[in-house]
């Protein structure tokens, strides 16, 4: 049975379309510096907001309903959910969906093993549904923050045996996403953190979160999972403080325990800049160390300060997370929506305006980035910006081949430096405006 039924397949229609089902600027097949829109950008369905969240916040209840025909609470709307997602994504052109274990069927808070025997059976349904599609896991995730055992955290938390709660979760979660074909398992340390230091002890708490990652990996690589694991960086919120606080923190840490080989990190935007950070900043980070792995594409907003997932329309900043990706080869996860509606926007036709727009908006960063790639004028100063490196003292500089009495021994000779040159950013700007908007 057909769930969206007035909606049709979204077609490229180009950027004169007034079509509101249509994409202006998402063209699957065209290609952009060698490889197809649909390569450079794996899209992802984030399971938990397209599917289970209906605009319930801490002031109200839904006003979205997310039923499907089915109620809640039960094995048939796990499944209605299935049947309604494969339909959006085959709608929409989108190959792969993220998931928390719990996204996919109702807990059951008494026993833990029904809930993996509910896991077996949503599994199966979602593999003979999906058989014959292209449709595929890009992440999984065990949700390890909302059950109340997880109050003092899941990897950090003081109890022993909410430790193997942790552990069983993170288990059957890998289990599934390596059945279900998932490129990546993702890591977000929701309650890993603290909100006081009065009652935590640190040190005890990171080490325990490095072990438990160790054994996934063990476990993992054990039943053929051959993909990245992830942190997905974040400051704060539900926590005042949470450990993997950034890019840069979360790579220290992973470095810190032997972790590094196994890792990479999944960028939320909206993350990035709870840590007051840009998204193209956190990008930057991961990429120069070898870690950019997956995207969580969405967006904050800064009169608010929160983490309000919305749908990434900010095309300036899509095109230097773009920009960031291009350079850096492109991404070995994908671009995962985040992303939910706004509470009154709660009707099915929103649910596609929202990756409508979404989709449109990375595209269109993609082909501006690429444009900016090919322009040439920021590599080609960012070179000049540096040329100076390319000196005989240069060289030696950059192979760690002088020492400081050497250096010194130049600016004694030198008296005083010549101007280092203007940064010029204020041209760079310009030029980057005259790409977008040419
Ligand atoms: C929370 C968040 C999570 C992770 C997966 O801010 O981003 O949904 O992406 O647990
Ligand atoms: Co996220």
């Amino acid at each position: 049975m057909e769930i969206f039924a007035n909606i049709p397949k979204i077609e490229f229609e180009g950027k004169n379309s007034k079509n509101p089902f249509a994409f202006k600027y998402y063209d699957a097949d065209r290609v952009i510096m060698g490889r197809t829109m649909k390569e450079h950008l794996p899209f992802a369905m984030a399971w938990w907001h397209n599917l289970c969240a209906n605009g319930q916040d801490m002031f109200g209840v839904g006003t979205a309903d997310k039923s499907f025909g089915a109620i809640p609470g039960t094995m048939e709307h796990a499944k209605a959910k299935v049947d309604a997602g494969i339909e959006f994504m085959q709608k929409l052109g989108i190959e792969y969906y993220c998931f928390h274990d719990v996204d996919l069927v109702p807990e059951c808070v008494t026993d833990i093993n029904e809930t993996n025997r509910r896991l077996d059976e949503i599994s199966d349904y979602i593999l003979e549904k999906t058989r014959g599609t292209n449709i595929k896991c890009l992440w999984g995730t065990a949700n390890m923050f909302g059950n109340p055992r997880f109050m003092n955290g899941a990897g950090s938390t003081n109890s022993v045996d909410v430790y193997c709660f942790a552990a069983a979760q993170i288990k059957k979660a890998l289990e599934l996403t390596v059945k279900l074909g998932g490129r990546g398992y993702v890591f977000w340390g929701g309650r890993e953190g603290y909100e006081t230091l009065l009652n935590t002890d640190v040190k005890f708490e990171q080490e325990n979160i490095a072990s438990l990652m160790h054994m996934a990996v063990e476990y993992g690589r054990g039943i053929g999972f051959t993909g990245d694991f992830y942190i997905e960086p974040k400051p704060k919120e539900p926590m005042k403080h949470q450990y993997d606080f950034d890019a840069a923190t979360a790579i220290g840490f992973l470095r810190q325990y032997g972790l590094d080989k196994d890792f990479k990190m999944n960028i939320e935007a909206n993350h990035a800049t709870l840590a007051q950070h840009t998204f193209q900043h956190e990008l930057r980070v991961s990429a120069i160390n070898g870690m950019l792995g997956s995207v969580d594409a969405n967006q904050g907003d800064p009169l608010l300060g929160w983490d309000t997932d919305e749908f990434p329309c900010n095309v300036y900043d899509a095109t230097m997370a773009m920009y960031e990706i291009l350079k850096a080869g492109g991404l070995t996860g994908g671009f995962n929506f985040d992303s939910k509606n706004r509470r009154p926007s709660n009707t099915y036709e929103d649910m596609f305006h929202a990756f409508i727009l979404g989709m449109d908006t990375f595209a269109l960063g993609l082909i501006k980035a690429a444009e900016m790639i090919e322009d040439g004028r920021l590599d080609e100063f960012v070179a000049r910006k540096y040329a100076s490196f390319d000196s005989e003292l240069g060289r030696k500089i950059r192979a760690h081949e002088t020492t400081l009495t050497e250096l010194a021994d130049r600016a004694a000779e030198l008296k005083a430096p010549a101007n280092p040159g203007s940064g010029a950013q204020e041209y760079l700007e310009g030029v980057v405006n005259n790409v977008l908007f040419s």
